[in-house]
This record gives structure tokens, C-alpha cells and sequence, in this order.
């Protein structure tokens, strides 16, 4: 097939799932073509199957807000057309699946139907979706997409809930490549970062509030009352300064390190014991399914999505948000018991390769096959 993805080009999950998957797509034999504001995070390497397409917004200095959507569209009716793709799937809601309908309305003067799939990542329906500057928008694509999907089935069941919503949706979970994501050999560094075999614990976002990464502070306090520990704090974003000053005020800021933002995140989770996510909201978790494949468990909220991953007792505990005594307890139960934090380690890598991109990557081509028959 040849397969126009539409997303954010950043580190964040969306992004990252939707260039992991054209990548695996293109792997393949598939054509796949990026149509995105910025070359992909992790695109940056040559590839035959794989094309990138730049979406430029001219300035005008009439535009006090630049119509990003408008070029978009344009943008896509051009590859559409000219590159004779059978499908489009855009990541992320806003405003990709307006500007991919819009391409679609154009595209039909032209003849061609071009049929699109819609994959909703979270924050465009649970945080920005539901908003009334975007919800008619966000119903109306929704409904006007040909196919639909949600990364768990918490986060379907948030859109039928906050929109009116009359298309059939699909779940198809957050994936993994345990290829890259596995356990390395980074003994040099847990020497260095942990000299006197102390534990580490690990949290990885984008430092918004929604990630509550102060509860990972106040929860690493309490742990390392109990047990010698050592905090690595992976990403960077809003909340970051706030943790930082949060971690000298609970005098826990020599055992804490911020690494700002990392490529090779699988070297830094293979050193960790343990991997916190105390989400205010997350409607799958691929951070924590990262942290899995690499034998870490964890120890999270409750909140949307993480339920379905992430499996109370088994893999870590599900506490409620906000209940930093919860979390700091399960955090002490895994990490007090050498053969007890092993058994969890073990279960963590077992639950990630249900999500296996060997898995999960049919589950999209026959989507796909699916929705082009259908349209
Ligand atoms: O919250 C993030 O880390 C970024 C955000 C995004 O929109 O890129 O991630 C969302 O999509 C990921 C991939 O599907 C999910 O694994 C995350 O749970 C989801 N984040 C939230 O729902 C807050």
C-alpha cells in the first residue's frame, strides 16, 4: 500500500507511535510518506520505502495566528495526488483529522477518494478535545473519518462519553518493538549512578502537569526513607523547575538526577529497578510499556488506559491518583525483597510482549485493507 501518515514530529507518544509505525510499515514493503511540519524525531535515517513530506506555513504578517491547517491540507492534497496514496492516517485529532477531511472535500473535485483513519492518542479527546473551542470540530472528523481507532479501550469509551460520536472505533494498543527495546548491558552505568548498589527508580514524560511528575518526587522522598535509592528523572517540560526546587525542599536533591531529554531512553530504563507514573490522565502509558519491555516495573496510577497495561500485583500496582502514600508502599513492597523485585521484573517483560510489534503491526494492515475495501 502506499500510506500517507499525518502527526506531531515530536517526542511525544503520538508522534512516536505514528513514526514507529510507518517505519515498520515501510520495513514491510509498504510506501509510506510523512506529511508533518518538521522530519520526524526518530526518522532520521535513509530508507527506500520511506518519504518525507514538509509542511511550510508561510508568514504573512496579517496572520497573527499562522493557518498551520490550511497548509496542511493543501500539503496533503499534493502528495495525495501526486504520489497516488491509498490511504491516509493521521495521529492525533486536532487538527490533523480536520485538515485531512478538508484534503479529502478537495481531492473529490479531483476524482480521487482518499480514505482516512483517524487513530486518537488521549489528550486530543480527554484534554484539548473536549474543550469548546475544538469539541464540534473534533465530533465532526471524527464522524466524517472512514476509519477510526483508540489506543485502549478506556480512552473509546471517553469519546463516545464526550462526543457525539456515531462511527464505529477501533482499539488498537500502543505497541513496542522489543528488537530496540530490551534489557542492555549498562552495568558501567548503574556503577555510576548507583555506586553503593543503590536502587533506581525512573520516570520519563514531557513534564506536564497531566504527568504529575511532583508526585514523583514525594514519592521518591518516601521510598528513600526506607530503602537507599537513587531518582532518575528523564524529558523535559513545564513542570521540571518545580520538581527540581520540590526535590531540595524534601533534601532528597543529591539522590535525584534529571537527564533532561534522551534518545536512547532503553539504555537508561536498562539500569532501572523500577518505573513510576503517577498520571492525573493517560490513555494507554507507552512510556510505561517502554519501561516494561525493558524489565522495569510499575508502579502507577490508575488513571484511563493504565489498567490495561500496566497489571495490579503482577506487573506493579495501580493506586489511586494522587495517593502518594499508596504509591511509595507499592514502590517499598517491590524494591524491599530481591526475589520478589525479579518476579515483577520477569512479569514486566512477559505483559510487554503482548504488545509486540510483531502483534500489533498486522492488526493495522488489515485495518487498513478494511477500511480502503469499505470506502
Ligand atoms: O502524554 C504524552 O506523553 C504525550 C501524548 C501525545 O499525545 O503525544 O501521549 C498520548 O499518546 C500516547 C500514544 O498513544 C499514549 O501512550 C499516552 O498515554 C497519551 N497521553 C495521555 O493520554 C496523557
Amino acid at each position: 500500500m502506499k500510506i500517507g501518515i499525518v502527526c506531531y514530529p515530536t517526542f511525544g507518544g503520538s508522534g512516536v507511535v505514528a513514526t514507529e509505525l510507518g517505519k515498520a510499515l515501510a520495513d514491510h514493503g509498504h510506501q509510506v510518506h510523512f506529511v508533518t511540519y518538521n522530519q520526524p524525531a526518530r526518522l532520521d535515517f535513509f530508507s527506500e520505502n520511506l518519504f518525507y513530506h514538509e509542511v511550510a506555513v508561510s508568514k504573512y504578517p496579517l496572520f497573527e495566528y499562522p493557518p498551520y491547517e490550511l497548509a496542511l491540507a493543501s500539503r496533503l492534497v499534493d502528495v495525495v495526488r501526486f504520489e497516488k496514496l491509498d490511504i491516509l492516517h493521521v495521529h492525533y485529532a486536532i487538527p490533523h483529522a480536520s485538515a485531512a477531511f478538508m484534503a479529502k472535500q478537495i481531492l473529490m473535485t479531483y476524482g480521487i477518494y482518499i480514505p482516512v483513519v483517524t487513530t486518537l492518542h488521549g489528550t486530543d479527546i480527554t484534554l484539548v478535545g473536549k474543550d469548546r473551542t475544538y469539541s464540534p470540530v473534533v465530533t465532526f472528523s471524527i464522524n466524517k473519518s472512514d476509519g477510526v481507532t483508540a489506543v485502549s479501550e478506556h480512552l473509546k469509551k471517553d469519546t463516545f462519553e464526550f462526543f457525539e460520536i456515531e462511527n464505529e472505533i477501533r482499539v488498537i494498543p500502543n505497541f513496542i518493538d522489543l528488537t530496540r527495546f530490551s534489557l542492555k548491558a549498562k552495568d558501567h552505568f548503574k556503577k555510576a549512578i548507583a555506586p553503593s548498589g543503590e536502587k533506581i527508580l525512573i520516570h520519563t514524560s514531557n513534564f506536564r502537569k497531566v504527568k504529575r511528575t511532583t508526585d514523583v518526587i514525594r514519592i521518591f522522598a518516601k521510598v528513600t526513607e526506607k530503602i537507599p535509592s537513587k531518582l532518575l528523572m528523564v524529558g523535559d517540560g513545564g513542570e521540571r523547575s518545580e520538581c527540581e526546587q520540590l526535590a531540595r525542599d524534601l533534601g532528597v536533591n543529591d539522590n535525584v538526577r534529571f537527564l533532561g531529554k534522551q534518545d536512547a531512553i532503553e539504555e537508561i530504563l536498562s539500569v532501572a529497578d523500577l518505573f513510576l507514573m503517577p498520571s492525573q490522565s493517560e490513555s494507554f502509558g507507552l512510556a510505561a510499556l517502554e519501561a516494561m519491555a525493558c524489565k522495569v516495573p510499575v508502579v502507577s496510577s490508575n488513571a484511563g488506559g493504565l489498567p490495561e497495561l500496566n497489571v495490579d500485583g503482577v506487573t506493579g500496582f495501580l493506586r489511586e491518583i494522587g495517593d502518594i502514600d499508596g504509591m511509595a508502599e507499592s514502590a517499598v513492597y517491590i524494591l524491599e525483597d530481591c526475589e520478589r523485585l525479579n518476579t515483577f521484573k520477569e512479569n514486566a517483560l512477559a505483559r510487554a510482549k503482548e504488545f509486540d510489534l510483531s502483534i500489533i503491526l498486522p492488526v493495522y494492515e488489515n485495518y487498513y485493507a478494511e477500511v480502503i475495501e469499505k470506502s
